[in-house]
Parts: C-alpha cells; structure tokens; sequence
C-alpha cells in the first residue's frame, strides 16, 4: 500500500492490478485489474472539494439508499473516513468511519461503519460493515454504488437478472405487482430499477460481474441522455454513455440493528 497523497491510497497486487481510495467517503476512484485496464468510470467533471460527493468510482451509501428523510444517499459519501488497517500481503485496506458532530447533527445515532477493500488479479472484493455502538436501535438502508466504466452505454446490456421482481424508480407502476426483470437490460434511456431477491444472483455487463452477500437488492442505473444534461458533474452531451452502475443494495426491507448488533455485505467485483 502507498500514499500517494495524505487523503489518497494505492492499492498494489503482484499481478499488476491496483485501486485507488479516497479517504473522502471511503470511495475507490480506480480499479486497475491486472491486464492494464481501468474498469470504473470516474467523471473528468468530479469534484474533489472534501465535501462534495465524488462522481463516478464506488460511493460509499449509508444510512440511507436513494431518497428519504435526510438527504439522497445519505452521509457517508460526504464524510472523511479513516485508515484502520492496511495489509501488504493480502492487497487490501480497512477504512473506518464513525459518528461525528456532522452525522449526529444529520441522524443521531451512534455507529460504526467499516469498509474493507481487497485486490485481487482480476477481482475486487468490498465488505461494508456497520455496527451500532449506541443505546437504542436504528434502522439504515445501504449500497455499494459501482460505476463500471463503458465505451458506450448504448451498446451495453446487463443480464443475469432475469425473472427477478423489481421497482423502477424511473417510470413506477401504478399495479401493486411488481414487474419482473427480462433476460437483457438494454440503455439509451433512463434505466433506474431497484432488483429484489438478488442475493444469489451474478450480474454480468460484458467481461464484468458483480455478485453479493447481505445485499438483497441490486439496482441498475443509467441516466440516459436526457436525466445526464441535468447532472452538472456528467460531461455533455456523451457522459451518460460512458458508465452503467450496477449495485448491490439493502433498500426494500432496511436492516435494524439493536445496540451492539453488526450487518455485513460483501460484493465481488470481477472483470474477465
Ligand atoms: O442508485 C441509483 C440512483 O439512486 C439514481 O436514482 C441516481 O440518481 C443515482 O443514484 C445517482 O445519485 P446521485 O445522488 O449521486 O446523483
């Protein structure tokens, strides 16, 4: 591991692979995997102020996925994590991030939430972790929140979802019966949909897959054209084509924690 700036990781693996982490959000801003090529989109337009979520890479969601009571996403994106642990051995690092005056002042409970990165050749393993360390329970939602780089969305479909019940955020059904999920997920335009029942399922796009533990949900996003040119930090007119996100997620049922109590899930990024 080497700092390649005080708020900035490098992750090194002896198959030539390597990641990039912020401390601001506990985000990976780049994966190398081992045949030289990037595999997530990281906007030209992002903005590394500290305080402004990073636009593209791996966003860290808690406690809080998509729209609610707090603002969209959430905090944890928003916040400096810390170094826990690094392994040389092992091409991997634990960040830590735990309540503060600014999280209390947003949502006052008491946390602990641990993300660990693993490099891998060909793979990226990511294990989000929050514990309550307070005295009354709570409730969260959570993601992790990929954006795989593509040269065209376009020309891209998602699969692996297929008879999958989901909840599409962009266009919601009147009907009370959730659509379910075709064989292929094309993009052109906004596709925004929330997967349930994901846990045993891999998602492919392309060479790339994504499969998870403890996330139930997976949710597929893309703007499209027209929701990209209200996005200030998406380059106009083509940025919407250049990534799909593809993330497992903890959103339709939220996991509650009793003091003392810890969720985990792990997601595996792999790129073929
Ligand atoms: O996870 C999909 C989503 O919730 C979309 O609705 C889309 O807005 C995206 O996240 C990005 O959200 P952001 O707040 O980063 O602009």
């Amino acid at each position: 591991m080497q700092k390649a700036d005080p708020g900035i990781l490098l992750l090194r693996h002896t198959s030539g692979a390597k990641a990039t982490i912020h401390l601001h959000g506990g985000h990976v801003t780049s994966w190398i995997s081992a045949n030289g090529c990037e595999q997530l989109y990281l906007s030209p337009l992002a903005v590394f102020d500290g305080k402004t979520a990073i636009r593209g890479g791996i966003p860290i969601i808690f406690p809080q996925f998509g729209i609610g009571s707090i603002a969209k996403h959430g905090f944890a994106r928003n916040q400096l994590w810390r170094i826990l642990g690094t392994s040389e051995s092992e091409s991997s690092v634990e960040l830590v991030l735990t309540e503060n005056a600014a999280t209390q002042a947003i949502w006052p409970h008491c946390f602990d939430l641990r993300l660990k990165v693993v490099l891998g050749p060909n793979e990226l393993l990511l294990t989000l972790s929050a514990k309550n360390t307070g005295t009354a329970p709570w409730s969260f939602t959570a993601a992790l929140h990929p954006y795989f780089a593509t040269e065209d969305a376009s020309k891209c479909v998602v699969t692996g979802l297929q008879g999958l019940p989901y909840t599409d955020t962009a266009s919601p059904e009147a009907s009370h019966e959730l659509p379910t999920a075709p064989a292929e997920i094309p993009f052109g335009t906004e596709v925004d949909c929330i997967y349930h029942e994901a846990e045993a399922r891999t998602t492919r796009l392309g060479g790339l897959s994504v499969s998870q533990t403890g996330f139930p949900d997976l949710t597929v996003w893309n703007p499209g054209p027209e929701v990209a040119a209200g996005i200030k930090d998406v380059p106009q007119p083509n940025g919407w084509r250049q990534f799909i996100c593809i993330e497992p997620s903890l959103w339709k049922t939220p996991a509650k924690l009793a003091p003392g109590e810890e969720w985990t899930g792990l997601a595996t990024l792999a790129a073929n």
